[in-house]
């Protein structure tokens, strides 16, 4: 009896379909690995140019002096020097409720290479021995907190404190610390 003829070996449709498919998800998942690693080199990028955008301002405002020479006693800047740019700063709480986008220099010189760039900076009277603790009034402690974000994600700050007795010491012009923003200080101080 003749037995009919074998069939040829090679692959069945369901056997192409499935390769097709382990290959396909083989594909995404390297696309996605690639795509995460090119991820984590924009963030690494981002996070050192935002130190150094955030340490640039907050080392601006340091060099300033603890209270404004023409004796004005509240946060933020007085209405004269409210001028669109920080040249007319002259203290360290002009600082406060600045925010710019794109970061500008202090005449208000766009920085290149920044588009969607957002810097701002915040002033508090906080309590000398509890920094984290805000006043309303003066305690003679000014904690000083850059931001810095892009597309509205936040990619560093950094945080210092003045003290009013740095100036009456004619310290280096830097008196205070900077604090850099681990995540125990961030718990501690936010
Ligand atoms: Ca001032
Ligand atoms: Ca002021």
């Amino acid at each position: 009896m003749r037995r009919g003829p074998r069939a040829k070996p090679g692959f069945s449709l369901v056997e192409v379909a499935l390769a097709t498919v382990i290959v396909g998800g083989l594909l995404v998942a390297a696309m996605n690995l690639a795509g995460a690693a090119a991820s984590a080199r924009q963030l690494a990028s981002d996070r050192s140019r935002a130190v150094l955008l955030a340490e640039a301002l907050l080392n601006e405002c340091m060099a300033m002096p603890y209270a404004d020479p023409d004796g004005s006693a509240t946060l933020g800047p007085d209405p004269d020097e409210s001028t669109g740019s920080r040249a007319a700063f002259d203290d360290v709480d002009d600082y406060d409720g600045w925010k710019e986008s794109p970061p500008a220099d202090r005449t208000g010189g766009e920085l290149d290479g920044y588009p969607g760039w957002t810097r701002e900076c915040e002033v508090d009277w906080v309590n000398a021995t509890e920094p984290a603790r805000v006043s309303a009034t003066e305690t003679g402690v000014k904690r000083i907190t850059v931001t810095v974000s892009r597309r509205g994600q936040v990619v560093s700050r950094v945080l210092a404190l003045r003290t009013a007795g740095v100036d009456a010491a004619e310290d280096d012009g830097l008196g205070g610390t900077i604090i850099d923003i681990g995540e125990s200080i961030r718990d501690a101080l936010f």
